[in-house]
């Protein structure tokens, strides 16, 4: 069979490229393993076909190049062609698709992918980004502070606007929903946005700032879409969406619906694809197609919090949804297990330019959520103005009440 080895191949920058690690079967060497993953992701399949042209095998073939067989890694180059334009489905149905299963194979990890310029254009993109994020909320160069209403399920709809209010006047920028609160017969989304939103005008008249509210609108596309519009419709500036349960082609249709509202993108359930380093889809991957497919924040990782992502990882997915191309950078929100006495290591890990979101480690502070609040902030501010937790906590009660909780 025809083999798509080009061991010495430079790509060409139109094309797009895919870096993979695979886990043989004991019954395949390396190379011919690496062709079936060519294949399959492209123009082929399992046998060679009398249907497909010499043309267009030399046109729309792909190349193997940068193969490492102690690593187990090769990259793959495919011609633009074979991509449409704009589309994350078609993208995920080819290089992402059928090769996870095949039998040649027992692991296969996709580490990262280079989307060409051209490729990139095709799509929206983020419609705010860092810039636009921080001009609706005014906050020109401190990490913006956020939490996550806590309990994530329970709370009826006032309690929930409640809490939220709390967490504004303690000090929070933006207040959001849990993943898993969307429309429950406890806690109905009609109401909880409604009279959420009540509470952050109250909150903003009251406290002089700009705060946000990011309902969760995951749901199925339509009832998603239906949840999205009334968000605008009461005054709201923000959609969040849960992007892995909801899926790519929903989040699609959420930016294209330009309904002018910030996307946050929070991704529960990556993990199980992204974790295992030998075989799925990275986690970086995932942050580039989010970027094409125009969130504005996404879940990062928080490197000293509850799960699991170390700091190379977590800035790397920073680096390339911040980077420079065609698209606007899309601000990393770093969440979960969080506490004021995590906010200067991460600060110093990630700079400013990340959001901090802390659900338990504002709603567990011994006073109450308005201090939980106030320490949070307390502990970016101390840390902008250069002074160690442990001193701005000398100054500051909420601090020293939650750095006595949490440590630091
Ligand atoms: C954080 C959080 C987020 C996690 C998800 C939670 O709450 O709201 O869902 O951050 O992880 O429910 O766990 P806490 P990631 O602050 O109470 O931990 O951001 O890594 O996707
Ligand atoms: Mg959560």
């Amino acid at each position: 069979m025809r083999s798509f080895i080009r061991e010495k191949y430079k790509p060409k920058k139109s094309e797009l490229v895919a870096s993979f690690r695979v886990k043989l079967s004991n019954s395949i060497s390396f190379e011919k393993c690496l062709d079936s993953i060519a294949r399959e992701s492209s123009i082929g399949t399992w046998t060679e076909l009398c249907t497909l042209k010499k043309e267009t095998a030399h046109k729309l073939g792909p190349k193997i190049f940068d193969l490492n067989e102690q690593k187990s890694s090769a990259k793959i180059a495919y011609p633009i062609a074979l991509f449409e334009e704009g589309s994350i489905p078609q993208f995920l149905s080819s290089v992402c698709g059928n090769i996870f299963g095949m039998s040649d194979l027992k692991a296969l990890r996709l580490d990262d992918v280079f989307f060409p310029e051209e490729y990139i254009k095709s799509f929206k993109g983020p419609k705010y980004g860092i810039e636009g994020v921080r001009k609706t909320l005014r906050v020109k160069k401190r990490p913006l502070v956020g939490t996550i209403v806590k309990p994530k399920l329970g709370l009826n709809d006032k309690e929930h606007a409640k809490v939220a209010y709390n967490a504004w006047l303690g000090g929070c920028d933006i207040v959001k929903d849990d993943e898993n609160l969307t429309s429950m017969k406890f806690n109905k989304f009609g109401k909880r946005v409604a009279f959420t939103l009540k509470m952050r005008e109250k909150a903003e008249k009251e406290t002089g700032e700009r705060k946000a509210y990011m309902p969760n609108v995951t749901a199925e596309t339509m009832e998603m879409l239906k949840r999205a519009e009334y968000v605008k419709k009461q005054g709201g500036r923000y959609a969040m969406i849960d992007i892995i349960a909801s899926g790519f082609s929903a989040l699609q249709t959420l930016r294209e619906q330009d309904l002018g509202l910030i996307i946050h993108a929070h991704r529960a359930g990556h993990a199980a694809f992204t974790r295992n380093k030998q075989h799925g889809i990275s986690m970086l991957v995932i942050a580039k197609l989010a970027r094409l497919a125009g969130v504005d924040q996404l879940h990062v990782g928080a490197i000293f919090g509850k799960m699991e992502g170390g700091k190379r990882e977590v800035r790397e997915i920073t680096r390339a949804i911040t980077g420079k191309n065609a698209l606007k950078p899309v601000f990393p929100v770093c969440s979960g297990g969080l506490h004021p006495g995590k906010v200067s290591p991460l600060i110093k890990a990630l700079g400013c330019n990340i959001i901090i979101q802390a659900g338990g480690g504002v709603h567990g502070h011994p006073l109450g959520t308005i201090k939980g609040a106030k320490a949070m902030r307390q502990a970016i501010d101390g840390e902008m103005k250069g002074i160690p937790v442990q001193e701005y906590a000398l100054m500051h009660k909420e601090l020293a009440a939650a750095l006595g909780k949490w440590g630091f």
